[in-house]
């Protein structure tokens, strides 16, 4: 690594105190960028990484709300604005209680380089809340959005950032945060993405992403000639991401036996058929159960509690040729890597955002397997997100076939770009460099054209 990217990493850390996860994902793209900066001293005398590493804008926010029993609660509400290039700022919100501004700062960061992958013109940004929404009744969470956006209202716009779904938020939270938008601006405009059919969503947002990283997982197959078919794969998670995942995995042919939550992961060698994803969809969306619940319903599945301090996730300790992370950060660390690899699992699609730790990557692209980190791999929700805001400008909706057929072309487009930008630079096969350096060219010569501002 170069002296530049060591004393920049270094910077980083210094001034930006407490926030590791920030830390850590500028980390990654600065040590794939050292191959660029090198080339290329324009970006680097242009301070171009120093600029996309500084949030153009931070908002924080108190948010006061009194739930049903008039008890009054006040959580902490985000907006990052991390960069306009290429776009207005575009990325989603996540209400956990685990969320601070250094958690958002990473996400918001790797959103730039996603968005600009896309090829769709979209800046990055992202925010959220403090808010555990676990066991919270529709009353309290809608409250909670009416409070959190009576003042996210006055930053955002169709055309300044537009704000989307994320953990925690889903439909529910996007449809009580889109009213009191409206009824606040009086304006009704494509201001949040993931919205209702029936009032101006997009067919296929929900499902975006977890087709996305199945799509993608198929195109790095492809370059050794392979498909998913017959294939064994563990999801993490069984949230939106992780829903859509195995639901394409089904329809392609695959067999999905893992799925979990932050409590614990159930194993079911059979497989996860159509039924028994509905029956997690209705445990998962509709009661808001837990997925221990799962293994009530089919006895011959497995639940094991899943112990956050413990040295390694059993769920990553079952043999299998691919792996799907799509629930929260850091959810693969080097022992589970290492895990995976000794499991036979040599293709992973990451579909949950910086799933796997610094030495965790290491180990994937030291074994050389089909690595596709998050910011391309889960690229398919804010692309078919860029689609909804088109749909939005236009007033006309696209059926379920053809934005399907354009979040495809999308996926197989970004995997081009990751293999071609990866070639390019040197380091063949490896989609980190690839993803990091494609997603950085547009938005650094965006800001090469558009000066110092
Ligand atoms: P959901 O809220 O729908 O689901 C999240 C799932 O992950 C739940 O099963 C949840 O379990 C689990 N989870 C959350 N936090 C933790 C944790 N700290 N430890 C273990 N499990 C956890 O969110 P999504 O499915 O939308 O998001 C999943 C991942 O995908 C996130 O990393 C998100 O950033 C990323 N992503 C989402 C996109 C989207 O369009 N929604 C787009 C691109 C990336 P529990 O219920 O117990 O909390
Ligand atoms: O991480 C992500 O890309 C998302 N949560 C989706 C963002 C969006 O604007 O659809």
């Amino acid at each position: 690594m170069s002296q530049y990217v060591d004393d920049l990493i270094a910077d980083v850390k210094a001034t930006n105190p407490s926030e590791p996860e920030f830390h850590q994902a500028v980390s990654e793209v600065a040590q794939s960028l050292s191959l660029v900066l090198d080339r290329h001293p324009e970006y680097r005398s242009a301070k171009i990484l120093e600029r996309i590493i500084e949030p153009e804008r931070i908002i924080s926010f108190r948010v006061p709300w009194v739930d049903e029993q008039g008890e009054i609660h006040i959580n902490r509400g985000y907006r990052i604005e991390m960069n306009s290039a290429i776009g207005p700022y575009k990325g989603g919100l996540r209400f956990h209680p685990s969320v601070n501004q250094g958690i958002l700062k990473f996400l918001a960061f790797e959103q730039v380089f996603k968005n600009s992958l896309t090829t769709l013109p979209m800046g990055g940004g992202k925010g959220g809340s403090d808010l555990d929404p676990k066991g919270k009744s529709d009353l309290k969470i809608m409250r909670f959005c009416q409070a959190f956006m009576s003042e996210l209202f006055r930053h955002i716009g169709p055309n300044t950032d537009v704000p989307a779904g994320d953990i925690g938020v889903g439909g529910r939270e996007i449809g009580y945060l889109f009213g009191q938008y409206k009824k606040l601006r009086n304006e009704f405009t494509g201001i949040l993405t993931g919205k209702g059919l029936n009032w101006g969503g997009s067919l296929i947002r929900p499902e975006a992403t977890g087709y996305g990283s199945v799509y993608f997982a198929a195109e790095m197959l492809q370059t050794r000639g392979e498909t998913l078919e017959g294939k064994t794969c563990l999801v993490s998670g069984s949230g939106n991401v992780a829903q859509y995942t195995t639901e394409k995995l089904i329809q392609l042919g695959a067999k999905v036996v893992t799925l979990s939550d932050s409590s614990g992961y159930i194993y079911d060698e059979a497989g996860i058929d159509t039924e028994k994803l509905e029956f997690v969809m209705n445990l998962k969306n509709v009661k808001r159960g837990r997925i221990k619940e799962y293994v009530e319903k089919y006895p011959d599945a497995v639940y094991t509690a899943i112990d956050p301090t413990a040295e390694f996730n059993p769920l990553w300790n079952h043999k299998a040729e691919c792996a799907f992370p799509s629930a929260t950060q850091n959810e693969i660390n080097v022992k589970d890597a290492q895990n995976l690899i000794n499991g036979g699992v040599y293709v992973v699609s990451e579909g949950a955002n910086m799933p796997t730790t610094m030495d965790g990557i290491d180990i994937f692209l030291e074994n050389k397997i089909l690595y596709g980190p998050g910011k391309a791999a889960n690229a398919g929700g804010v692309a078919v997100s860029g689609l909804e805001m088109s749909q939005n400008s236009m007033r006309y909706s696209w059926s379920r076939e053809e934005v399907d057929t354009k979040l495809h072309g999308i996926m197989k487009d970004i995997h081009k770009t990751c293999v071609d930008t990866a070639d390019r630079f040197g380091t063949p096969g490896n989609y980190v460099n690839g993803a990091n350096i494609g997603g950085f060219l547009k938005v650094a010569d965006a800001m090469m054209d558009q000066g110092v501002v």
